[in-house]
């Protein structure tokens, strides 16, 4: 298999002229493959999903193909059911027959894990639409803000300039209830810092055309099995805090994710309790599985948990980023954590 580098972008255009970039590429063509980013979470596919709605009202064919699954709580947005698990054999030729590939939610090819090569190799033009910091030299257009509280709010600037150009609306139910759900999940339900009136506003016009706020939640955060809340018992009941309790560390061993019959997918939204105990400023899970160590880190304030991410090769935002490693063990990436976030704490 190929392996490929990507240079860092050098010129990234400012937003929204990427923005218009990607609406004159979408004009353009006709037929549309939507990728996003391993281990989907609410709004690479909330933002995957509004987008094939909108493409769909403008005539354009549209194929979903992602790196991993849908997971069972995102199941119930519009479409979800159309998402293919990229197979190389039976899906390289969707990528390399689409015109465009549109990556959401991510801005490296890296990211779509296990479909590099597919993307690479793929004649279609490629356009990004993202949030996140650090994106590399491999697309046509970029329409990156890394102000926006997510891909899923880039999505809904994308439907706002459409709607005025062509004078309709596009702005769906369904259309909305994804939107919304990658907006709610990605500002944390709404409190992280980029959480603005304008934010607020695209959530009004989504209750407005019928978005109903409790049935979202619900079905986003109410759906765990028991075996996830035994695991979550285990954690919390073995809390580590480091750098006078600023630093708290959250361990999952393989034991106990065995114990408890769960996988990496229970593992979603326990870092943030440990932001809930009283004078962290940095939270952390180190996740052991089969094959490689997971983290991901949260933080509050200034201190930069991409930049600790990044030491292992992964990345994020300010306050929210992630990584994995394949060379570290769990113990190494536990005291390298506690030894990275000392410039910060200590
Ligand atoms: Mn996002």
């Amino acid at each position: 298999m190929q392996t490929y580098s990507f240079p860092p972008l050098k010129a990234l255009p400012a937003f929204p002229s990427g923005l218009d970039a990607c609406i004159d590429i979408i004009a353009r063509h006709t037929s549309f493959c939507i990728t996003t980013h391993v281990n989907s979470d609410g709004d690479s596919l909330g933002s995957q999903l509004g987008l094939t709605l909108l493409l769909r009202q403008l005539g354009k064919t549209v194929q979903n193909v992602n790196p991993s699954h849908v997971p069972e709580n995102l199941r119930f947005l519009p479409c979800s059911d159309e998402v293919l698990v990229f197979d190389a054999e039976r899906d390289t030729s969707v990528l390399a027959e689409a015109d465009v590939i549109l990556v959401l939610d991510g801005n490296s090819p890296s990211r779509m894990r296990g479909m590099e090569e597919a993307i690479m190799r793929s004649p279609a033009v490629k356009a990004v639409i993202d949030h996140h910091q650090e994106p590399v030299e491999f697309a046509r257009a970029y329409a990156i803000d890394t102000e926006a509280c997510s891909t899923a709010e880039l999505i809904y600037r994308l439907l706002t300039r459409l709607e005025e150009r062509d004078g309709k609306t596009y702005l769906t139910k369904p259309l909305a209830e994804a939107l919304y759900t990658g907006i709610m999940t990605d500002t944390g339900n709404f409190r992280f810092p980029r959480t603005t009136s304008d934010v607020h506003r695209i959530i009004a016009r989504c209750i407005d055309v019928g978005v109903e706020p409790y049935y979202i939640f619900d079905s986003v955060f109410n759906q765990n099995p028991m075996n996830r809340s035994r695991l979550l018992g285990l954690t919390l009941a073995n809390l580590q805090t480091y750098h006078n309790g600023k630093l708290c560390m959250m361990l999952v061993s393989e034991a106990m994710m065995r114990e408890t019959e769960t996988n990496v997918d229970h593992l979603e939204g326990f870092v943030e309790q440990t932001l809930g105990l009283r004078g962290v400023q940095m939270g952390a899970i180190v996740a052991e599985m089969p094959d490689e160590i997971k983290i991901s880190l949260r933080s509050k304030g200034s201190l930069p948990v991409n930049k600790i991410a990044g030491f292992f090769g992964g990345g994020g935002h300010i306050n929210a980023a992630g990584c994995r490693t394949k060379t570290m063990s769990f113990r190494e990436v536990q005291e390298t954590i506690v030894r990275l976030s000392a410039e910060y704490l200590a």
